[in-house]
């Protein structure tokens, strides 16, 4: 059987963007989200291109009893996964700490780190046994800076970055691979998510520079995963030419 990558998120941006070029390569993909309708349209799409199978897993990663029924549902030949990507994850809101929404806050921590570490329970369980598997951690500039107002979302991927060190120690027994993906601003659905379908200010995120776009980063993904089985790259920050920092960034 091909090599199969599991990614979470693959409804848009980043994660639809891992899924093309995975099929791409051949790999038979696990591809999870919430929106029904996508993940069909991008499976059949892939399928029907590339020639490759793909299970739907249709789950909220913040909610665990559900999201472990669906993943332990898949079949036996399907639970050798060789590449998980945790891709899933939003921003919510952009706000001081004193006028923050808390339930913001809830689903910026329930999906980028619980989410996160529940999938990577599941998945990990199914990779010991094979005592092989590389897992990429969807990280962020965010997770190694701290820009006004990121507050909760900086967290959340500080987090993703310590939560990856951690892996890293943990299954280097297993012989599973951990890699961390920093971005920096992405052109994706990322700024419509954070600022609630307000497509004007996330039109305006980018404006006046070239941002990096989804394949750039499935691109490096490839890269990374395509290394020999004894090189793993820890840890990758990729920003736009025109971004110097979270926040130092030249508009032309
Ligand atoms: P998008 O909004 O385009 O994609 C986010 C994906 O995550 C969607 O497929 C969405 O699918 C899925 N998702 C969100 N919440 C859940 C959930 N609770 N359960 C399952 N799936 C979920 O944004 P990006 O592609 O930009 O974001 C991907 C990752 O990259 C995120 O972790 C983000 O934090 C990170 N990142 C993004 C950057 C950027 O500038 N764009 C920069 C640095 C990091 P659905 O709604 O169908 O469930
Ligand atoms: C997304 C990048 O700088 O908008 O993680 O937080 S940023």
């Amino acid at each position: 059987m091909s090599k199969i990558a599991l990614i979470t998120g693959a409804t848009s941006g980043i994660g639809e963007a891992c899924a093309h070029i995975f099929a791409q390569q051949g790999y038979n993909l696990i591809l999870l989200a919430r929106r029904a309708d996508r993940l069909a349209k991008n499976a059949h799409h892939l399928e029907d291109k590339y020639g490759i199978t793909i299970k739907q897993v249709l789950a909220d990663v913040r909610e665990k009893e559900n999201l472990s029924t669906a993943l332990e549902a898949l079949p036996q030949e399907w639970k050798k996964v060789d590449v998980l990507i945790n891709n899933a994850g939003l921003s919510q809101g952009l706000d001081p700490i004193d006028k923050g929404n808390t339930n913001d806050w809830d689903t910026m921590i329930d999906t980028n780190v619980k989410g996160l570490l529940y999938v990577t329970k599941i998945v990990s369980n199914w990779m010991i046994p094979n005592a092989s598997g590389h897992i990429i951690n969807i990280g962020s500039i965010a997770g190694k800076e701290v820009y006004p107002n990121g507050n909760v979302y900086c967290a959340s991927k500080h987090a993703v970055d310590a939560l990856s060190k951690a892996m890293r120690i943990d299954l280097l027994p297993y012989g599973i691979k951990v890699t961390e993906i920093n971005p920096g601003m992405v052109e994706t659905e990322f700024s419509v998510v954070r600022f609630k379908g307000d497509e004007e200010r996330a039109k305006k995120v980018y404006e006046n520079l070239e941002p990096l776009i989804a394949d750039d980063i499935a691109d490096a993904i490839w890269y990374v995963v395509s290394r020999p089985k004894h090189v793993n790259i820890n840890d990758m920050l990729i920003m736009p030419t025109a971004q110097a920092t979270a926040t130092i960034i030249d508009r032309k």
